[in-house]
């Protein structure tokens, strides 16, 4: 679990639940959804990363990494959305998000682990170069402000080639085979069940169903060859959770 040692301090001082996140992000949807599955009150810091609002010295003092979403409980700082979820489950479970079967737990985790190792080379590829790049303009003074706060190599290489649309073939190539890969594995392993792991609705379902919206929505990537996601996605959709913490965020309605 990733948790920070922030450099902004005045985080420290935040009392209950505090979310930085954005309505595009398929990773603050998830916190979102997670958060209202369990009915807590929470706090909005909201940063339009279209709008490139989450670029600056103090947000990269909550998150050194500078993206979305950082929960703030109580002056405590997590980052990494999984972990995020992980940890309000934790703390607050009631209602669970997570199997009562130890192996069905270790089941739920791998989703999630996936989820997370797939993002930058896969999701986050895919859609920007089907569409966010084209939001993605960049000034010279933007360019060098980012290379001076970002210090993770993985995202200043990915964050070059997105905002230059230099990424390469077989890179676009990799990204759409692993999202492939990856739906085939999801629909193979919901077959006639409902979720994704055991009887209920669990993290592993609020992990992937935000990567279904934002590859749909953004990507216009192939479900129609996935039945029993489609079906899944919604069983999800119905969820008043889903509604607040996906629909009502998303920035491009209409
Ligand atoms: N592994 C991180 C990834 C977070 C991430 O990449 N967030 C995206 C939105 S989904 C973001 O902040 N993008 C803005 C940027 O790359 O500058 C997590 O799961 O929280």
């Amino acid at each position: 679990m990733v948790f920070v040692t922030p450099k902004t301090k005045e985080v420290l001082d935040l009392k209950g639940l505090h979310l930085y996140h954005s309505g595009a992000s398929n990773c603050a949807m998830r916190v979102r959804m997670t958060l209202e599955e369990k009915g807590l009150p929470w706090v909005s810091h909201h940063l339009d990363i279209l709008k490139k609002e989450h670029l600056t010295p103090e947000y990269f003092g909550i998150n050194p990494k500078g993206l979305v979403p950082t929960l703030v409980d109580d002056g405590v700082v997590i980052t990494e959305s999984d972990d995020i979820i992980d940890y309000l489950d934790k703390k607050f479970p009631d209602p669970p998000l997570r199997p009562t079967d130890e192996r069905l737990v270790e089941r739920m985790y791998y989703w999630l682990k996936l989820a997370t190792d797939i993002h930058v080379p896969a999701v986050k590829t895919y859609i920007y170069d089907k569409k966010i790049r084209h939001f993605m303009k960049q000034s010279d003074a933007e360019r060098t402000l980012y290379e001076e706060l970002q210090t993770n190599q993985e995202l200043l290489d990915f964050h070059h080639k997105s905002t230059t649309n230099t990424f390469s073939e077989p890179e676009l190539r990799r990204a759409k085979q692993i999202l492939d890969e990856c739906f085939d594995e999801v629909e193979r392993s919901l077959g006639g069940s409902e979720w994704m792991v055991g009887e209920t609705l669990t993290l592993a379902d609020i992990a992937w169903v935000p990567l279904y919206f934002t590859l749909r929505e953004l990507a216009g990537y192939p479900f129609e060859s996935y039945p029993n996601v489609l079906a899944w996605s919604k069983r999800l959709s119905a969820r008043p959770s889903y509604q607040k913490a996906v629909i009502e965020w998303w920035p491009f309605k209409g």
